[in-house]
């Protein structure tokens, strides 16, 4: 005889209602990442760089230049030579490189034609950076479906744009994200569930995307190498030395990640201003002030997963007149002590000695990131 539900409550034995039957079938990410992309849409426009090292970057004026490189060819990457490396020692490794400055709004540009061939596809996108998205391509059912959508997808960006992608598709974000780097440029990396443990164990931490290099040192100091190594380690031991972002990090080495894909409403700028109770031209309370405040935005940045471009500092002083300064860097940035020295040197230019009532700061031109995000650092 079947028992109603509410008889079998009663009876303390539970039922599952069919709308409660959890769903167990495994979830199907796909991260897209472009190859050596600013340099790669330069090498596209101009067909007599292909194969040749190019470095997208500050001028190296002859060694002598400040300033980073963006990117480089892969070409240019059998030098030595690698983003966020001084340009000056990237002439040192490569003097006949082929040296261009950024194009950024070339690049953005791009970057909207890829993410309109990735949308077109119909399944929710996020995209993390200027060159890269994941997609929650679930819906297919299997990852063979995925691996053949993976496939076109790569054919229509090179037919369109000419240029090379990497993609990973694994049950989870970070596993997809890891698995589109591997095998770059030009990979297809699939990890399918029962792989994904063994995929990972091996690979060094570092390649955990948010673990930097200050973590990664620590973390060879404790005997943990391998991303086995980290998912068996004390937790508690970890905890007492990272807080606990260590029991996300552990879960992450150990294939758990919930984290899923979520479109951006795309946030334009963030900002936090701070007034006095009483107006002040106590210099050090308003330098500790700007420091605090950038401290701050730059927490929400990273909370947002996101890097910007333009710091602005807004001054208003007694007598509400308002003064704001903005200052575009040549880079992204997340790093709190790099807005902190812009923001300081905004305030100088616009302060004039009178008193302040208010101080702000608004990060503004942003580039979505997540791998270069030190959470664990910041
Ligand atoms: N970028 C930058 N400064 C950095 C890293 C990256 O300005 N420190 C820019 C230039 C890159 C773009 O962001 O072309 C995308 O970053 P990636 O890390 O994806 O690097 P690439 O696409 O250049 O190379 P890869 O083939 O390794 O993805
Ligand atoms: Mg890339």
């Amino acid at each position: 005889m079947t028992q109603s539900p509410e008889c079998n409550q009663r009876r303390g034995i539970k039922t599952l209602e069919p709308d409660t039957v959890q769903e167990t079938s495994p979830r199907i990410i796909l991260h897209l990442d472009m190859d050596s992309f600013y340099a790669s849409v330069e090498m596209q426009e101009r067909p007599e760089l292909k194969g040749k090292a190019v470095v997208i970057g500050a001028d190296p004026k002859q060694g002598k230049g400040r300033g980073v490189v963006a990117t480089c060819s892969y070409e240019a990457r059998a030098f030595g030579i690698r983003s966020a490396m001084p340009i000056s020692q990237a002439f040192v490794l490569c003097p006949h490189a082929i040296f261009l400055p950024p194009d950024f709004s070339r690049y953005v540009k791009v970057s909207a034609d890829i993410m309109a061939i990735l949308k077109a596809h119909g399944f929710p996108l996020q995209q993390v950076s200027i060159d890269e998205a994941f997609l929650d391509v679930s819906q297919l059912g299997t990852f063979a479906a995925a691996a053949n959508l993976a496939v076109r997808i790569k054919d229509t960006i090179l037919t369109r744009l000419g240029l090379t992608c990497s993609i990973g598709i694994a049950p989870t974000k970070v596993v997809a994200k890891i698995a589109s780097d591997i095998h770059k440029p030009g990979g297809l990396t699939a990890v399918e569930p029962e792989n994904l443990f063994s995929f990972l164990a091996p690979m060094p931490v570092r390649k955990i995307p948010g673990i930097g290099k200050k973590t990664e040192t620590e973390l060879f100091g404790m005997g943990i190498r391998t991303i086995q190594d980290l998912a068996a380690y004390d937790t508690r031991l970890l905890i007492a030395r990272f807080g606990r972002s260590a029991i996300a990090l552990q879960e992450i080495a150990a294939g758990i990640d919930r984290s899923e894909v979520k479109e951006r409403d795309g946030v334009k700028s963030v900002s936090r201003e701070t007034t006095f109770t009483e107006n002040t031209g106590d210099e050090q309370l308003l330098a500790a002030t700007i420091d605090a405040l950038a401290d701050e935005v730059c927490r929400n940045l990273s909370d947002e997963s996101l890097h910007c471009r333009t710091v602005t500092v807004k001054v208003r002083y007694e007598g509400f007149i308002t003064r704001t300064k903005a200052r575009t860097l040549p880079h992204f940035t997340a790093d709190p002590a790099t807005v902190r020295t812009c923001a300081r040197s905004l305030f100088c230019d616009i302060f004039d000695g009178r008193k302040i009532r208010l101080l702000g700061i608004r990060l503004s031109s942003f580039d979505t990131c997540d791998s270069r995000q030190m959470k664990l650092e910041v």
